[in-house]
């Protein structure tokens, strides 16, 4: 199916999802009835191309973490990654492959796929019913859709954390401050970038940077009672992203909105990956990309992530470049 950016509907003409508080609306069926990509439909081949334009001096920057960080994985529930080497030899030559153990895709630079979250009452994006998702062998909304697509696209950095230092109100890293839309807003206009339909949006808090620099027991510590700064959730922000149209969001923090979730906010992965369709890219190392944009005032690029092709995956590193 052909989306036209142009054509499609604002957040004020979605419908809301009786099922949730908070103002969450739906875009389901807005790509297509059964449509497995949500908002990737809007990373169009015209937006690689408008992309490579973008590459002016060959600055390649790589925005993920070693797949063994942050160690320990800071949910309780993802494990550490073990990778041992085992003998292949043949007689002739000596030779190693590996074996990946406890790989969680999703427990360092990531993203969020559309297996990752579901509204028990309505479903997954596009009320694809839990059973089904879940059935033995069932790909249904996997990561290898995206895999197979693959990402070539206009990225854009907000770098809210330099922003909002010259502002005054640094972001304290070991806390749940929130971002609003009004803060991404006055971040882009003082930087002089414009966000468009079927960009993936940057934004840089230097939480990662941050825990990165912890010892381990401070890591062990964060982990066992958790919080990030991130985005404020609700129908502002909700609105806000949806209106920019962009294809995805992705940041440096642990869940890109703010963390822990509160129940009187509730959860806004539902309304970004549930009822938008838009992954999300969290834990993506955005720090030598941001110095770089602060140093030479160009916030756009061409932005590429390649993420594993597991079927039926939930997530996966997103493998992913920024290159200027
Ligand atoms: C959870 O939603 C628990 O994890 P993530 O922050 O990876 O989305």
């Amino acid at each position: 199916m052909a989306i036209d950016a142009n054509r499609l509907p604002s957040f004020d003409q979605l419908p809301a999802v009786v099922s949730l508080p908070g103002g969450v609306a739906s875009a389901w069926g807005v790509f297509g009835n059964d449509d497995e990509f949500g908002t990737w439909n809007l990373a169009t081949p015209a937006k690689a191309a408008e992309a490579a334009k973008l590459v002016r001096t060959g600055r390649v920057f790589s925005l993920n973490l070693p797949l063994n960080e942050p160690d320990p994985p800071l949910f309780h529930f993802r494990k550490p990654l073990r990778v041992s080497m085992f003998d292949c030899s043949d007689g002739r030559r000596l030779a190693y492959d590996e074996h990946l153990d406890d790989f969680c895709p999703q427990a360092s630079s990531q993203w969020d796929g559309h297996r990752h979250v579901c509204n028990p009452v309505d479903g997954f994006y596009n009320g694809r019913k839990h059973d089904e998702v879940l059935a033995e062998g069932s790909a249904v909304l996997g990561i290898q859709n995206l895999a197979r697509r693959g990402v070539a696209t206009r990225g854009v950095l907000l770098d809210v954390a330099r922003y909002l230092e010259r502002q005054g109100t640094p972001i304290a890293p070991h806390s749940s401050t929130t971002i609003d839309a009004a803060t991404l807003r006055a971040c882009a206009a003082a930087q002089g970038v414009e966000i468009r339909a079927g960009d993936v949006l940057l934004f840089h808090t230097g939480w990662l940077a941050w825990m990165r620099g912890l010892a381990r027991a401070e890591r062990e510590a964060l982990a066992a009672d958790l919080i990030a700064p991130g985005l404020l959730p609700g129908r502002e922000m909700a609105a806000y992203l949806w209106d920019l149209h962009i294809a995805a969001i992705a940041t440096d923090t642990i869940a890109v909105e703010a963390w822990p979730v509160l129940p009187e906010r509730g959860f806004f992965h539902f309304q970004l990956i549930t009822y938008f369709g838009m992954n999300l890219g969290e834990m993506w190392d955005l720090d030598a990309l941001a110095a770089d944009c602060a140093a030479d005032g160009v916030y756009e690029f061409m932005l590429t992530s390649a993420p594993l092709n597991i079927p039926g995956g939930v997530g996966s590193p997103p493998n992913a470049l920024a290159i200027k």
